[in-house]
């Protein structure tokens, strides 16, 4: 495990988390106590929804995602339940000792009205993605006051609902000083390769009116999923990333321009993204080269993971020293979506919580 040091400094809330979704992290608790709540009845007992929705065996994207079906509609469409879960993720985080994090969540998914179709079999309710956005920044500005740390949002675009994805990018642009950092595109890219013309649309408004961008690309997908996101769509980050290796001169490229890739190991692992072997992981390759990366969780609850133990296993079975674990903090640091003033403030702060003098890592 980790020496002192590293230990130390973790308890003493030093880490940045750049990928995460905020309905991949939900209680499991807090699912039951709004279902009881709403009167909704779970797909099993009480005592199985754990089960049930985490994935602990290697499966596929597709599969995986298919998890968010048992309890996403619990939450959606419920003011309370919207707030309480983006007041909680902001203590968990605290709780792990992450600083700064950047949680993204699709506006659509939680909304019951003005979405077409409606997800998750709801009825027609009053709750707009707009309506979901402030929410989420409510649950996370009170979470802010009570524990300490910040917490900022990006929003996702679905590879399987192009129709969104303009009203994404015109919810980045009105909450820009309210919370919301970039717009990203999630989903299931082993389905759709390709990005479709509305995405591409709201990818060139986020770089016309400078909403920052991250792409969840070469996560399953090949590395020309990942060359669309930088050529295209103009990705300034990418999720994942791994496939990117495959082509080496693709990799160089993106190793030159310090483009930053947000891993998540025990995602990769249990999405089949990479050989279940972590000691063949693309992220032994990113640390040797040096690469812009950070280590983040994607979707704890689906996972049954902390960001803790998505380290461990960087420790474990990639090498990860202290060294590596501060070099990629500060990585995640320099990369985050926050406004010049307050990322530099952000990487002097890890500086000097890591008793290191304030130069760029990479
Ligand atoms: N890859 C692609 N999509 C993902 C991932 C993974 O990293 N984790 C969550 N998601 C999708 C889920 O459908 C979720 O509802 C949505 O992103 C928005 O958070
Ligand atoms: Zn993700």
């Amino acid at each position: 495990m980790f020496n002192e040091c590293v230990l130390a400094s973790r308890n003493q809330h030093v880490s940045v988390e750049l990928h995460v979704h905020l309905d991949g992290a939900f209680r499991v608790k807090t699912i039951i106590d709004v279902a009881k709540r709403r009167g909704i009845k779970l797909p099993v007992d009480e005592d199985k929804m754990k089960e049930l929705i985490t994935v602990d065996e290697p499966s596929s994207l597709t599969e995986f995602l298919g998890k968010f079906n048992h309890y996403m509609h619990v939450i959606a469409g419920d003011r309370e339940a919207i707030r309480r879960v983006a007041y909680e993720f902001v203590e968990t985080k605290a709780r792990e000792g992450v600083i700064y994090v950047e949680a993204r969540y699709s506006p659509h998914l939680l909304a019951n009205c003005g979405v077409d179709p409606i997800p998750w079999g709801q009825e027609k309710g009053d709750v707009t993605p707009d309506e979901v956005v402030r929410l989420v920044n409510q649950g996370f500005s009170e979470g802010e006051k009570a524990f300490n740390i910040k917490a900022r949002s990006i929003l996702c675009c679905m590879r399987h609902e192009p129709s969104w994805s303009m009203e994404v990018v015109e919810l980045c642009k009105k909450y820009r000083n309210d919370g919301v950092v970039a717009i990203d595109l999630a989903g299931d890219e082993s389905l759709n390769c390709e990005a479709c013309p509305e995405h591409r649309k709201a990818f060139e408004e986020a770089v016309k009116s400078c909403v920052h961008r991250t792409v969840h690309a070469g996560e399953v997908g090949p590395p020309s999923v990942v060359k669309e996101a930088v050529d295209v769509l103009k990705a300034e980050r990418i999720g994942h990333g791994y496939h990117t290796i495959e082509d080496e001169v693709l990799y160089k490229r993106l190793l030159e321009k310090k483009t930053h890739f947000e891993t998540c190991p025990i995602s990769s692992r249990l999405t089949g993204g990479c050989d279940p072997d972590y000691t063949k992981h693309p992220i032994i390759r990113f640390m040797k080269d040096k690469a812009n990366y950070s280590l983040n969780t994607d979707d704890p609850l689906v996972f049954n993971s902390t960001l803790n133990s998505d380290y461990q296993v960087a420790e474990q079975y990639m090498g990860f020293n202290e060294d590596e674990f501060k070099r990629v903090n500060i990585n995640a640091a320099e990369s985050c979506f926050l406004p010049e003033n307050e990322r530099k403030q952000l990487v002097k702060d890890l500086h000097e919580a890591y008793g290191m003098c304030n130069s760029t890592c990479f």
